[in-house]
Formats: structure tokens, C-alpha cells, sequence
């Protein structure tokens, strides 16, 4: 396997935010000029390295009483890794997306969503560059378990970068859409229900041959807001609370069906809620609208 040296010259300037419990940090700092955002998490301990752990670790005594003891492990350096996240340049957006902050829901109406939203997201969203790279297998291309390539109802099946692949309980997958003027679950329409069959059927076809997660194991949502503007459905473990799978932010895919089966416009015109960072300037416009 191949090192690289990306973080040697990494300075830290602030944590963004950390956690004891979730055993992350996302840091800010500076790699040579440029802003990048790092991300630390520890990985889930794996069964199947067990043997290999008590065999080969160093282990240090730090307390005993009675029945009871404590210890230090040194586990081999292949077992004891850190998932590591680097995105550089790093805007001043995604400095405020993982940076800790009091959220706030707001309830869009379709009008609130054309008049507020639309105007905002048209002009400040995330680049999805990234998105563009892997329909056109310009990155991950190895990555990609299953494509369709449908330009009508095709996507694409990859693991989430949030997903190291070493073990199946926080199983996180996506799938991407080949075409590019579906937004958002706003945008959807009854027309678009074979593209959201295909996604569900196949995608759960695929992750059941391929990781033997049966679909009734599986969370698969959409997020409303996303933070990249165009389409994509996210498939968890049931087991995992990923991050974003809240009712505030999660659209099951199931409902989502269900729903445009029943009224095309149903996302045109109902009133959706999500939750928005304090110092988001969409929060900010829908205060000045008298929204909030
Ligand atoms: P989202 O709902 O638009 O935004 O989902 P969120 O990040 O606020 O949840 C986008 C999903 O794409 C997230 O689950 C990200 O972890 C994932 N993702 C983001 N990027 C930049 C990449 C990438 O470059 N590669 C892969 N494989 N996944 C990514």
C-alpha cells in the first residue's frame, strides 16, 4: 500500500467539534496556505480481529482489586487505525457545517422553498463536482459496486465516504443518479417514481448479494436539505444511528414512493421541515422573510 504525506504539514487552528462518546474530532487548519478540514474517527472493533488482538498486543496493568482489573492494549498498528478525512481547500461553508452550533427547524412551505430557498441554494450550495467525478468514473471509479446506466432511471450504487468498509454494522452506501436536474426531494414528481423503483429494488438487490444485508436491515432515506444539490439516496444499517438519519432530516425512500404515488405534487406543494445551523445565512433569509 501506498503513504502519503498530506498532514505533515497540517496546522491546527481550532476544533470544529469533538466527541468522547463518538470518538471523533473534526479539526480547522491550514495544509502550506490553503483552509482543509481534518477528520479523526476511531473505528469500530471487529470480531474477526479478536484472536489476532489478544494474541499480538502489548498489554499494560493499570489497575487491579479484588476480581476486578484494568488494562492498557497495544494492539499490532494494522489494528488499531484511524479513519482519516481530509477535505482542502476547504470553504468557509464546510468550516460551518461541522463546526458544533445550535440548530433551528424551520417549517418551507412550496412557496417559501421557490421564493427563499431556491434563490439561495442556486447561488451558495456545496460544488457537487465530486458528484460529477463519479458518474463520469473520473474518481472511486473502483469503488462502484453497481451501476445503471440508464439515462433516465440508471445510478450509480458506491459506498459513502463515511464508510470504511471494514465492517458491516455502519454499512453507509449511496446511490447517485445519472441525471443531473433532479435537486432535490423537492424536485420529484410522479414521473420520477421508475427511477425511485429502480433505486430501491436494485439497490437493496445489490447490497443483499453483495454484503448479505437483507432490505429489511437496511434505513434508505433522502435528505431534505441535503447539502449537495443533486439527487442521491442514502442506504444505512438499521443498527447504526448514522448521522442525519433523524425525522428532522430523513425522507424514507418507501414514503417517498408512496407519497408521489398518491399526489405527483406532493413535494411541490407541502410544507417541509429541516433543521438549519445558527449561523446559516439561509436561517438568516428566512428571518428576514418573517418566516422564523
Ligand atoms: P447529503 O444529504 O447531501 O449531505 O449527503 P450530508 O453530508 O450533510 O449528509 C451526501 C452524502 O455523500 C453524505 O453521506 C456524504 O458522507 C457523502 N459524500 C460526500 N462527499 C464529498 C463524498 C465523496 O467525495 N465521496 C463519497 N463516496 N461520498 C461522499
Amino acid at each position: 500500500s501506498a503513504f502519503v504525506s498530506v498532514l505533515s504539514d497540517f496546522e491546527t487552528k481550532t476544533v470544529l467539534r469533538d466527541s468522547a462518546r463518538e470518538k471523533n474530532i473534526f479539526i480547522h487548519g491550514k495544509i502550506v496556505d490553503q483552509d482543509a478540514i481534518v477528520i479523526l474517527e476511531k473505528t469500530p472493533i471487529r470480531q474477526d480481529n479478536l484472536p489476532e488482538m489478544f494474541q499480538d498486543s502489548r498489554l499494560k496493568l493499570e489497575m487491579k482489586n479484588d476480581i476486578y482489573s484494568t488494562y492498557q492494549l497495544q494492539p499490532p498498528a494494522h489494528l488499531n487505525e484511524i479513519k482519516t478525512t481530509v477535505i482542502c481547500p476547504a470553504t468557509e461553508k464546510h468550516v460551518k457545517k461541522y463546526l458544533r452550533q445550535e440548530t433551528f427547524l424551520v417549517e418551507e412551505t412550496g412557496d417559501d422553498y421557490r421564493s427563499i430557498t431556491l434563490p439561495y441554494i442556486s447561488s451558495q450550495s456545496f460544488s457537487v463536482q465530486w458528484v460529477y467525478n463519479i458518474l463520469e468514473k473520473k474518481a472511486e471509479a473502483d469503488r462502484i459496486i453497481f451501476e445503471d446506466p440508464d439515462p433516465n432511471t440508471g445510478f450509480v450504487l458506491l459506498p459513502d465516504f463515511k464508510w470504511d468498509q471494514k465492517q458491516l454494522d455502519d454499512l453507509y452506501l449511496i446511490a447517485i443518479v445519472h441525471r443531473r436536474d433532479i435537486k432535490s426531494l423537492r424536485d420529484l414528481r410522479s414521473e420520477h417514481l421508475p427511477l425511485l423503483r429502480n433505486i430501491r429494488k436494485k439497490g437493496e438487490e445489490t447490497i443483499q448479494k453483495q454484503y448479505s444485508v437483507r432490505p429489511c436491515k437496511l434505513r434508505v432515506y433522502l435528505h431534505y436539505q441535503p447539502s449537495y444539490y443533486h439527487l442521491h439516496v442514502h442506504f444505512t444499517s438499521l443498527d447504526y444511528e448514522a448521522p442525519g438519519c433523524g425525522v428532522e432530516r430523513a425522507h424514507l425512500l418507501s414514503d417517498v414512493i408512496q407519497n408521489l404515488e398518491a399526489d405527483s405534487e406532493y413535494y411541490h406543494g407541502r410544507s417541509l421541515s429541516f433543521p438549519l445551523r445558527a449561523d446559516d445565512s439561509l436561517l438568516l433569509r428566512f428571518r428576514e422573510a418573517g418566516r422564523l
